[in-house]
């Protein structure tokens, strides 16, 4: 069940958020907080810590992105919620971390809608303080009540939670069904061809990539061999629909003309778009003028896509007079990952690049490789420029800090894990959290057979030291070493931001007192 965010706050904790609050209404005395500047969450996909060149990439040029950063604060402790894309999308627009709710793990593109009508987001949050809403982009969280009819209607979903506007995929790019899907609709739809989906049998007569990989313009490897669309080979089935399905190689320029047409229609309103990236998820397969633009294949050139979509969006508000006062926030939803399915050079074509930065492992990992991701805050009106915090903040703080921006008041069940990091977010403070709790998700646990909820990776971070709850099996997902182990690990992140050395025999007091906390937070 759900608790109240004050049974959170102990200690030093609550010194911390009252210290926050007052910076926040000293924030609020600059008469920002009246304003309502537009949000605009840029939301990527899989782009580890050093991905960009403003976090020191070289092998990939970023200049869109850096612009934002050197205009704006730039975090070097943006912690994604979790390891992989629904649970931390979830934390993300509810507020409360994915493992609070059971099933908050990687969705099959066919799964029901996760966050029911009525639960808070940030979506309908900032609606009840006047904002026009919008997502655009990757979904993956869940669609419909059960055994949906993708040539029906399609509810429940964004819609059903805040959103004004939607157009979205439903799952990722390499799940069936890859179609578009525009407020309650698919768009495109043939009424004399249309969908089914199934992840479990081959209800359709497309060729697959496992009967068919002569087919693939890239082969796949650990089941992405389902129906072929567009040459790729997915996970799952899907007939009909052929009209409908998309390209890969015109997502970035459909997604970017869909959220400028919006941004043209909301006028004088405030907005609020979600813009959740296709970037840099598998199948990588950018616009064709992206094409060999880097060394490193398509998942280095899909960061230049990124980097494209990003300055596009951006040009956008800036012709439209709404940049200035426009709140952007670029972050990623877990860290990087090579290899996650498809043979696309991304491993051979790496050379010095290190996706993770000094972080160990990656998406997947309970160790900062697959949390600790790029963190940008940008609003020429109200913050300053070219800020590097080193404050700690994590995505689920995005909904009190927002709801602090705008003057909503959280309900007693409302965002449960969320900090108004205010201050922090805006670079009026470099001080974020006092703890934070890291989860990699529960499905790493669910594909591996150990199906209960708890069996999540669990790790506490406190000053300068991280613990990670023993676990036992499994210790790697699809070749992506996670961070399991039966032990406690003990890490002082900040000698040691690799976790190389295990500290937990050497200092057993410390490692149990953060065990315990983290023991009384998850049965809070
Ligand atoms: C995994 C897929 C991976 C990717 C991931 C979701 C396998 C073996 N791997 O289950 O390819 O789709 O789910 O990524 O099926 S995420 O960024 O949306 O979480
Ligand atoms: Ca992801």
């Amino acid at each position: 069940g759900n608790i109240s965010r004050r049974r959170l706050l102990t200690g030093s904790a609550v010194a911390l958020v009252t210290a926050a609050a007052a910076n926040a209404s000293a924030f609020a005395r600059h008469g920002a907080a009246a304003r309502k500047p537009n949000i605009l969450i840029i939301y990527t996909d899989d782009l580890g810590y050093r991905d960009l060149s403003c976090y020191g990439a070289t092998a990939v040029s970023t200049p869109n992105i850096d612009r934002l950063a050197k205009n704006g604060v730039r975090f070097t402790r943006g912690h994604a919620p979790s390891a992989t894309c629904t649970p931390s999308r979830y934390a993300l627009l509810t507020g409360d971390y994915a493992w609070r709710k059971e099933g908050a793990h990687i969705l099959p593109g066919n799964a029901p809608a996760l966050i029911p009508p009525g639960k808070p987001t940030i979506a309908s949050m900032l609606k009840g303080a006047g904002y026009t809403t919008s997502v655009v982009g990757k979904w993956h969280l869940g669609l419909g009540s059960g055994d949906l009819d993708w040539n029906g209607r399609i509810a429940r979903g964004p819609l059903e939670i805040g959103f004004d506007y939607a157009f979205y995929f439903p799952g990722t790019l390499d799940r069936v069904p890859t179609v578009f899907i525009e407020d309650h609709k698919v768009v495109g739809l043939d009424p004399d061809d249309p969908i089914r989906v199934s992840y479990t049998d081959n209800i359709s007569s497309d060729p697959t990539g496992r009967e068919h990989p002569e087919l693939l313009r890239m082969t796949s490897n650990d089941g992405h061999d389902g129906t072929i669309v567009n040459g790729v080979g997915r996970i799952g089935y899907m007939s009909g629909g052929h009209a409908a399905r998309w390209k890969d190689e015109d997502m970035a320029d459909t997604l970017v003309e869909k959220a400028g047409a919006w941004f043209e229609q909301t006028g004088s309103d405030p907005f609020f778009m979600y813009f959740s990236a296709s970037e840099i998820h598998v199948p990588r397969v950018p616009a064709k003028r992206f094409q060999g633009v880097t060394g490193m294949g398509p998942r280095g050139d899909s960061i230049a896509e990124l980097d494209w979509v990003v300055g596009a969006l951006v040009q956008k508000l800036e012709e439209l007079g709404k940049l200035d006062d426009t709140l952007i926030i670029f972050s990623s939803d877990n860290g990087p990952v090579l290899n996650d399915g498809y043979n696309d050079d991304a491993v051979q074509k790496i050379g010095e690049h290190r996706p993770s930065g000094p972080f160990r492992s990656g998406k997947y990992a309970i160790f900062d490789g697959g949390l600790m991701v790029p963190m940008i805050a940008h609003w020429p009106d109200a913050m300053p420029a070219g800020v590097v915090s080193p404050a700690r903040i994590d995505h689920v703080d995005l909904f009190a800090s927002l709801a602090g921006l705008v003057g909503q008041s959280l309900g007693r069940d409302a965002a449960v894990d969320s900090f108004d990091l205010l201050p922090a977010l805006t670079g009026h403070a470099l001080d974020g959290r006092e703890y934070l709790i890291e989860d990699t998700s529960t499905n790493i646990a669910e594909e591996s057979n150990l199906t209960r909820h708890s069996d999540s990776i669990f790790a506490f971070v406190q000053g300068d030291w991280k613990v990670i709850k023993p676990h036992g099996q499994p210790t790697s997902f699809h070749g992506n070493e996670i961070g399991n182990a039966p032990a406690p690990q003990l890490y002082n992140i900040t000698n040691d931001p690799g976790e190389t050395v295990n500290l937990a025999a050497r200092y057993p007091d410390r490692t149990d007192k953060m065990l315990n906390r983290l023991e009384a937070i998850l049965a809070g």
